[in-house]
Order: C-alpha cells, then sequence, then structure tokens
C-alpha cells in the first residue's frame, strides 16, 4: 500500500492524518492502552474526568505534571517530521488527540488538538486560561477569581470544543488520503472521523502494528508498520 502511496503522493491534494498515542510513542511518551500504557498504572476512566479531579485535584494535577515533565524533554520523532514534510507536497492537515504538542514542533503547520493541550490550563468558573511553559507547580494554581485552575484539556464524558470538533469533521470530510497513525480508535467522537473521510471516497490508510476496532468494520487498508515507516511517504 505504501508503494500505491510513494508514487501517487502527488495525485493526492487534501490529506489529513488521525493520530493518536502511538506517534509519540518512539518519541518515549507512553501511550494509554498499549503494554506501556499510561492508564496502565492508573484507571484513565478515574483520572481523565471532571469528577476525579473535583474529588482529588492534588492526584490528577500530579498525574499531569509527571506527564508534562516526560513531554518537556521529548522531541518528534522521524514519524511527526514526515507528516510535516509532506506539506510540501500537498494541503496536510493533522487531527491528533495527543496533547503532548509534538507535532507543532516537528513543523506541521495545520493541527487540531481534539482533546486539547497539556501545556494549557483554565478556570472551569471563568474564562480564565494560560499556558504553562515551563514552571510546574504542585497544586493547581489559583484563578484571579479564586477557583483552582484544571488542564485544559477535555475529559471524558466532556464534549469536544465545538469549533475544533467542526472544523475536524470538515476536513475528514473534503480529504482525497486519510492516514490514521498511531491510534486505537478506540475513543469517541475522535474514531468517527475515518467514517467521514470514507463517505468522500477517500484513499484510507491506517499505519499500526495492530489491528483496530474500525478498521475491520471500514475494511481500512492496513498497513503493519510503526511510525517509522512514514518517512518512505516522503523519500
Ligand atoms: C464525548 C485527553 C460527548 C486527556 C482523552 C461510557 C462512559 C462515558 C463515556 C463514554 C462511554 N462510552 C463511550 C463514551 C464516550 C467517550 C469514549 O470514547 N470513551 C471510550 C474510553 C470508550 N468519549 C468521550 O467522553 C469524549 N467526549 O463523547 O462527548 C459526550 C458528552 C457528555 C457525555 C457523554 C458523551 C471525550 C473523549 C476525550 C477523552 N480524553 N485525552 C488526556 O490525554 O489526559 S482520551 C485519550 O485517549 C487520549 O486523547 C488518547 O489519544 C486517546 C485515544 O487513545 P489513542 O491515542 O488511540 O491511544 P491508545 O493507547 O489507545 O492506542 C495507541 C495505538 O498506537 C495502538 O493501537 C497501538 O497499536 C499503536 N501504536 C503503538 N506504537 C506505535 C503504534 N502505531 C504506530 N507506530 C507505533 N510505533
Ligand atoms: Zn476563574
Amino acid at each position: 500500500m505504501f508503494e500505491l502511496i510513494e508514487d501517487q503522493i502527488t495525485k493526492f491534494k487534501k490529506i489529513v492524518f488521525v493520530t493518536g498515542a502511538g506517534i509519540s510513542q518512539e518519541s518515549g511518551i507512553p501511550t494509554f492502552r498499549g503494554n506501556d500504557g499510561l492508564w496502565r498504572n492508573y484507571d484513565a476512566m478515574k483520572l481523565a474526568t471532571i469528577d476525579a479531579f473535583y474529588d482529588n485535584p492534588k492526584l490528577v494535577w500530579e498525574w499531569y505534571n509527571e506527564r508534562r515533565r516526560n513531554i518537556f524533554q521529548a522531541k518528534p520523532n522521524s514519524g511527526h517530521i514526515a507528516i510535516a514534510e509532506l506539506e510540501k507536497y500537498a494541503e496536510v492537515v493533522v487531527l491528533t488527540q495527543n496533547i503532548d504538542g509534538l507535532h507543532q514542533k516537528s513543523g506541521s503547520s495545520k493541527v487540531l488538538e481534539l482533546h486539547g493541550s497539556i501545556v494549557k490550563i483554565k478556570c472551569s468558573v471563568c474564562d480564565y486560561r494560560e499556558e504553562i511553559l515551563t514552571e510546574i507547580t504542585n497544586l493547581p494554581p489559583l484563578c484571579k477569581c479564586g477557583n483552582i485552575l484544571r488542564p485544559d484539556v477535555v475529559w471524558f464524558g466532556e464534549s469536544l470544543p465545538q469549533d475544533v470538533w467542526q472544523n475536524a469533521m470538515n476536513f475528514a470530510s473534503k480529504c482525497d488520503l486519510m492516514i490514521i497513525a498511531g491510534t486505537s480508535l478506540v475513543v469517541s467522537p475522535a474514531n468517527t472521523l475515518p467514517i467521514y473521510a470514507k463517505q468522500n471516497n477517500a484513499t484510507l490508510i491506517e499505519i499500526n502494528p495492530e489491528n483496530t476496532t474500525m478498521s475491520g468494520e471500514m475494511n481500512l487498508e492496513i498497513r503493519k508498520t510503526s511510525a517509522e515507516s512514514l518517512p518512505k511517504l516522503v523519500s
């Protein structure tokens, strides 16, 4: 399938990537559900929720701090870089479930962070927002309005930002090539994006060493490989 892509890359004008934790695995950031899984030591559904944060803000804040420290050290890998380089050949949009900012760091210019960003924090009462670029506090900082600030990420049971989701669906339904890289496609609504592309007769490619749930249902053409294979796209 990659051979097909390599000699036809110029044919594709609107390329959309849907990425997940697997694309950052080679940058040393654990995935969510793999055996290196981030969730392994914690129960995702327990920590990545607003209830968990209000029940135990210190624990949830520390969990994000641990990930923040790891992400601040992480560098984009050749998969991120290959995606950024594709912008020389076509319009490329990255719809990522990741909150690590590595696509932007690798030079991708059009990235939609479907689930937010680990450097951003916000107040859940007023609309105050800020970024954490270096200094990591042990406890969630207080907002000027007196409430604690929380990670500006989408937790389970929370809706994705309306504008981000609308744009993501729009890009997915207008692309001629969708490459799904490094995601188990377990989490909705992000896992519905390949359906929008398929409905628009886009070519679908999945880069994942495993089969994923949606692949079967949508007979996605599976490319069993790691994110390392992405560089072939631009060689
Ligand atoms: C919503 C941000 C409407 C925070 C994340 C029952 C109860 C409650 C809710 C639900 C339910 N059933 C369904 C739902 C909806 C729920 C959901 O989908 N739950 C799942 C668990 C079933 N979704 C939501 O709640 C969403 N909101 O639906 O709003 C609504 C409103 C109110 C009430 C209900 C609904 C919000 C979802 C967003 C959650 N936030 N993250 C944070 O990061 O801390 S999700 C989290 O999972 C990350 O964003 C992560 O990216 C994402 C998806 O995981 P993956 O990225 O796919 O990672 P994973 O480890 O799973 O897979 C990695 C893959 O990479 C593997 O396939 C592996 O093989 C592959 N891989 C590994 N190495 C490589 C590789 N591939 C290539 N190369 C390699 N080297
Ligand atoms: Zn506030």
